[in-house]
């Protein structure tokens, strides 16, 4: 009976926190539009489709995007004959010639890949309109923006989404008075060539001049009251009490190597479908959709400041003073509310920009950085409960193989396995690019360990069947293409030649074995041996894996305490280079940690000493997640001050490389989830991380490896106050919260009950 009162006291506190937490806002705001700054823009997208809301009163401009809407053709970006100077650079660098070396590297890069392209804008124009008591917002709880305004004594609301079910976008136009409404709606884009007509009530808008892709805008204006007329391409409501606007984009795209789809058939078809429906029906599938993913996480990290109801770019500007707890956990949301709105099923995964790019050239072609960026952007997809959203991510990678196989033949002179250097595009291009830098294998290895990654989560072994062949050859690539180095006297497997990403010594790039690369070899090799067990398949290659795994260098700590980032001592102390990558064994790998390899840890905290913590948004993003690694949790919050700043966080959210990059939002996520969570190599650390500043929290829906969920965590003076635990796949729990351990075999569907002490108080439900 006490044991039941206790019990019952423990769930009473967690749900009173959690029920204060849901109260909090949501919300983005402002009190003035966004002008004609992209930063300023809110973002909407229904994880294929996006748009930046400026709301502009007279004029108010949507961004389109589509994540489809490329420059350039199928085909590979590989230099011929590049392979042939393996040997010539290989002995360069063995004989310490990294000038030869370099030029010879420089001569092996291949073509430049394609550029994401904005689609155009929708144009909504109110000739004369001008407003009093402004407002624009963007509500994360529901995934709905808004403009809202007085003019001339009638209050007026624009509402926008972008619905995943229905593929489509929809605003609408409501008035607090009858017969108010009164508007022009048109469709431009920046792409050459296009035509663009109206057919009743429905603008198109066909692109011409854009290589292979080609693609559709589809807008559809249903009044409801006043009249409707299409004049120039132009769609004019007049006197009209309400107004639904439906606008879908497709383009003919169907795989990395076929554009042979119909774009018109695309948008006919959708919107004929969502036509078919009346606003409310719209808008609850959206809700529903979108809630379903986004609700899953709650999250309170302490009591709001005063200016927690302050305009949005007031709380970039002064969260370095307020330190509002309110304003990470809105941050923290708005991360996961843009992979969700960027990432979703058979879509493409999120790019430099996730989905939302206005530029004809944008930086880097707001493409896919394989050497940190588009892995970045799903460190937290499982462990932020949206596991949904890899999809496009694990079909991308899968996809690749084809490419990165030609490449591997091509560049580095194996018929076997799969290679991806340090970018790629919407064509799969796998060839190294930009300059000696770009000679880096080991994108294809990084990418895989997501496969193996999304397993652990869900420990879905169909899924692990259908990617184990990628996984495989992955491996393979590496295990063909290793090479003994002749310079240690101890014949190591290196790579050769490589980069430690874009990082230079003595003024070079290439060089053989940089420490990165052979991290993430360990894991490919590891995770693949681990996944062919499981699988019961491919003995012969497990152990060849294993053979070369005992080859390879081992971490090495340097001449200032650091951790060496190359294969010799060349790290230069003074450095802030932004790229850490000899620390991906600390983080995302767990090759490195403060519990089994502290000397290797303490190598990894004098290396992120030395580079000092300011540098571009990602880069502060990874950093959060490395600190929260060496259970640091006032450094990592540091780091968050310093992502939190106008220098870093546009008005908008947007992470600032600067410019705007969407690595540094989806990197932070899942650095807090590293300071309150920690679940690599078989343990979940509780609060591992935790800053004094968030003394008082609650977070539930976090994600575990081993199909774990936390139901509820809750904490109070800096001190675990209740904890519960659901298992979804009946594994073996083993917890650790401040030393003191638990473990238990679980079964499936249990949820076990902790308090303070990590003392377990299940008995009430399921043993
Ligand atoms: C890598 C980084 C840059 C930038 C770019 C997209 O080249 O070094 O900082 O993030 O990718």
């Amino acid at each position: 009976m006490k044991r039941f009162f206790i019990v019952i006291t423990l769930l009473l506190t967690a749900f009173t926190l959690r029920a204060n937490t849901t109260k909090e806002s949501m919300k983005l705001w402002y009190d003035s539009d966004a002008g004609s700054t992209f930063t300023n823009a809110l973002p909407i997208g229904n994880g294929y489709m996006g748009g930046m809301i400026y709301g502009g009163v007279s004029k108010d401009y949507i961004g389109l995007n589509e994540g489809t809407v490329w420059s350039g053709n199928p085909g590979n970006n590989n230099k011929m004959g590049a392979a042939d100077k393996l040997s010539a650079v290989r002995n360069a660098l063995f004989s310490g010639d990294y000038r030869t070396a370099e030029s010879i590297a420089s001569d092996m890069v291949g073509y430049q890949p394609a550029s994401y392209q904005p689609v155009g804008d929708l144009v909504l124009s109110f000739p004369d309109h001008k407003a009093s008591s402004y407002r624009r917002e963007l509500d994360l709880s529901t995934a709905i923006a808004k403009t809202i305004y007085t003019y001339d004594g009638v209050e007026y609301t624009r509402e926008y989404f972008a619905s995943y079910p229905d593929h489509v976008m929809v605003i609408r136009l409501t008035a607090n008075k009858s017969n108010k409404i009164t508007f022009n709606a048109t469709l431009t884009t920046p792409h050459r060539n296009n035509s663009l007509s109206t057919v009743g009530n429905t603008i198109l808008l066909q692109n011409g001049t854009l290589n292979s892709i080609k693609f559709q805008t589809r807008l559809l204006v249903r009044n409801d009251g006043g009249s409707i007329s299409a004049a120039n391409n132009t769609i004019s409501v007049s006197d009209a009490n309400s107004v639904t606007l439906i606008l879908t984009i497709a383009s003919n795209f169907k795989s990395f190597n076929d554009v042979t789809a119909n774009p018109s058939e695309r948008t006919e078809a959708i919107m004929s479908e969502a036509s078919e429906k009346n606003y409310d029906d719209l808008r609850n599938r959206h809700l529903k959709d979108y809630q379903a993913l986004f609700n899953r996480v709650k999250m309170d990290l302490g009591e709001a400041s005063s200016n927690a109801t302050d305009i949005t770019s007031n709380r970039v500007k002064n969260f370095n003073s307020t330190n509002d707890p309110d304003f990470v956990r809105l941050y923290y949301q708005f991360g996961r509310y843009l992979l969700i709105s960027c990432s979703r099923g058979t879509g493409q995964p999120a790019n430099l920009q996730g989905i939302w790019n206005r530029d004809t050239s944008p930086a880097w072609g707001s493409k896919y950085t394989t050497n940190i960026n588009l892995e970045m952007n799903y460190w937290m997809v499982e462990s932020a409960n949206l596991s949904e959203c890899a999809t496009p991510l694990i079909n991308k990678i899968k996809s690749m193989v084809y490419n990165g196989n030609e490449t591997a033949k091509v560049h580095w002179g194996t018929s076997e396995g799969w290679v991806v250097h340090h970018n790629t595009d919407l064509w799969n291009r796998t060839a190294p690019i930009d300059g000696s830098w770009g000679i880096w294998p080991s994108g294809a290895g990084w990418l895989s360990t997501h496969l193996w990654e999304h397993y652990l989560y869900t420990l879905d072994k169909e899924f692990l069947k259908d990617v184990y062949p990628t996984m495989k050859g992955a491996a393979q690539f590496f295990l063909n293409t290793l090479v003994q180095e002749p310079v240690s006297g101890n014949g190591y497997l290196v790579t050769a030649p490589s980069d430690s990403p874009e990082n230079t010594h003595g003024g070079y790039n290439t060089c053989f074995g940089p420490t990165m690369d052979i991290q993430i070899i360990r894991d490919v090799f590891s995770q693949t041996s681990q996944a062919a067990q499981l699988l019961g398949v491919d003995g012969e290659l497990c152990e060849k894996m294993a053979e070369a795994s005992a080859k390879l260098p081992p971490h090495k700590i340097g001449k200032y305490g650091q951790l060496q980032e190359w294969f010799d001592d060349w790290d230069d102390p003074r450095s802030d280079h932004r790229h850490v990558s000899h620390l991906y064994g600390l983080f995302p790998s767990a090759q490195i940690s403060v519990d089994e390899t502290a000397d290797l840890a303490e190598a990894a905290k004098t290396t992120l000493t030395q580079r000092g913590d300011m540098a571009t948004g990602w880069s502060l993003a990874w950093k959060i997640n490395l600190w929260a690694r060496l259970q640091d949790g006032n450094h990592a919050y540091k780091l968050i001050q310093d992502l939190l700043t106008p220098d870093r966080t546009y008005e908008n959210l947007f992470d600032a490389h600067p410019p705007f990059q969407i690595d540094g939002n989806f990197g932070a996520v899942s650095g807090i989830n590293e300071m309150l969570l920690q679940s690599q190599g078989g343990k979940i650390r509780i609060l591992p991380a935790l800053p004094n500043t968030w003394s008082n929290g609650y977070v539930s829906g976090l994600c575990a490896r081993g199909g774990f969920v936390i139901d509820s965590m809750a904490w109070k003076d800096g001190k675990l106050s209740y904890l519960s635990v659901v298992s979804n796949k009946g594994e073996e729990l083993s917890l650790d919260y401040k030393g003191k351990t638990f473990e238990r075999k679980t079964k499936v569907g249990d949820t076990l009950v902790f308090d303070a002490n990590l003392k377990c108080k299940d008995s009430a439900w399921s043993y």
